[in-house]
């Protein structure tokens, strides 16, 4: 097996660690994982079929991966003090999947954020298995304030009758209410599902309300603010869905947790990447140290500084600010010509790496859109401060007040490349 190093795919790999090195990198749903964890998800572990769970295994060998899979629960298990977890989900979608097939049969109705207003495609949206699958219906913000309104919710919640309610949004800068959702699932019968895939973080640092005493299910994933490997999970609290109604039978958790576990194994998913859920448990073990917390806190207080820096430079934030990683900027108060695809591709040209993205009550098309997102876990992984985050919100306005000066651009690529080389990634 002396294979030839493989220098076409190894040189690309090279050139995308100088872009992240060099660059600003603000998508809210990305990060820098640790070492550690990268070199968990390159190892042996690629090479070992585990269909099945520790111990229950469709194949022989498995008595390694067996403990670091096993491993990987309990830590979860520990970080969101939660009674079941998988850790199998190859991806939130996945693990979305995986939920609505155990809870759900095709045709039932759902009751989710809606993906315009901020949500995440798997909740529903009708080019999404989700709303192919399942009867879907929305719920998103107030026009004026640009957070939801909980009334409004019940309203809709009361009309459509859903099986399932989803929480959990892509670009929503507020927390959300547990507590009051469940009140609106039980009124209706509902299970509530949390996809806490933004805000896992905060919330397993105890900064964000806490879903676990509400929500049925919780899915999330494990590459944002958790900064992990890219990857899903699922975890129930000890108030877990019945199925069941009054013919409750004995040992009830143990049942749920087998249909969730079989929906995801065999029933979405084959063999499960021990490698990825090694480089997980890798993931949870840091989360679980008092210095992550730290992390967490300087996200949010890095998020706060750049939304204030930002609205000094004139731009508009939904909702006025943000209480956890993100922001979702409206470029029209800015310019009337300003969209998020001109903004996105004018700050890519300067290594300034954000995404474009719709607003609430959007008037132009999903791939121009007149939003873009801004998020702080990946820049505070490097170790950028709220003091720096002015001088973020200046490179970006210099750039998209001149988007068609190259001379402008190439300046401020420039000034990025000279500042970042504070903040070493990667060594
Ligand atoms: N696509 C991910 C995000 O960027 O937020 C999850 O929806």
């Amino acid at each position: 097996m002396n294979q030839q190093r493989d220098t076409q795919v190894f040189d690309l790999i090279n050139l995308e660690l100088v872009r992240q090195q060099e660059g600003i990198e603000l998508i809210a749903s990305e990060n820098f994982v640790s070492q550690q964890v990268m070199d968990a998800m390159g190892s042996v572990l690629t090479n070992k079929y585990a269909e099945g769970l520790p111990k229950k295994r469709y194949y022989g060998g498995c008595q390694i991966v067996d403990q670091i899979e096993q491993l990987a629960i309990d830590r979860l298990k520990q970080l969101f003090g939660v009674e079941w977890a998988n850790v199998q989900p190859h991806s939130g979608a996945q693990a979305n999947a995986a939920v609505m097939l155990a809870v759900l049969k095709p045709g039932d109705k759902i009751l989710g954020f809606d993906l315009s207003h901020g949500g995440h495609l798997t909740h529903g949206s009708p080019v999404n298995f989700s709303g192919k699958l399942y009867q879907p219906s929305f719920y998103g913000v107030e026009k004026e304030t640009g957070l939801i309104n909980y009334d409004r919710v019940e309203e809709i919640a009361i009309k459509e009758q859903p099986k399932l309610i989803i929480c959990g949004a892509s670009s929503y800068s507020r927390d959300w209410d547990y507590e009051r959702l469940r009140k609106i699932a039980d009124h209706v019968g509902a299970l509530l599902l949390a996809d806490i895939s933004h805000p896992a973080g905060m919330i397993a640092a105890g900064l964000l309300n806490n879903p676990v005493p509400y929500c049925h299910i919780i899915t999330s994933t494990t590459h944002k603010t958790l900064r992990g490997p890219r990857g899903g999970i699922i975890m129930m609290g000890k108030d877990f869905p019945n199925p069941w109604g009054d013919k409750t039978p004995k040992g009830e958790i143990k049942m749920m947790s087998a249909l969730l576990d079989s929906a995801v194994f065999p029933g979405t998913q084959g063999g499960p990447l021990e490698h990825v859920i090694a480089s997980k448990a890798v993931a949870f073990g840091e989360a679980l140290q008092p210095s992550f917390k730290d992390y967490m806190k300087q996200v949010g207080a890095n998020a706060q500084a750049l939304s204030k820096a930002m609205v000094n430079h004139g731009y508009s934030i939904i909702s006025g600010g943000t209480n956890n990683h993100l922001m979702l900027i409206d470029l029209r108060t800015k310019s009337d010509t300003l969209t998020g695809k001109i903004a996105e591709d004018t700050l890519v040209k300067c290594d300034i790496t954000i995404n474009k993205n719709t607003v609430p009550f959007e008037t132009r098309s999903p791939f121009v859109t007149s939003g873009i997102r801004l998020g702080t876990p990946a820049i505070t992984s490097r170790g950028l401060k709220e003091e720096h985050m002015e001088i973020i919100a200046q490179f970006i306005d210099k750039a998209l007040m001149n988007t068609d000066n190259e001379a402008v651009l190439m300046e401020v690529k420039q000034e990025v490349h000279q500042f970042m080389k504070q903040f070493p990634l990667y060594a």
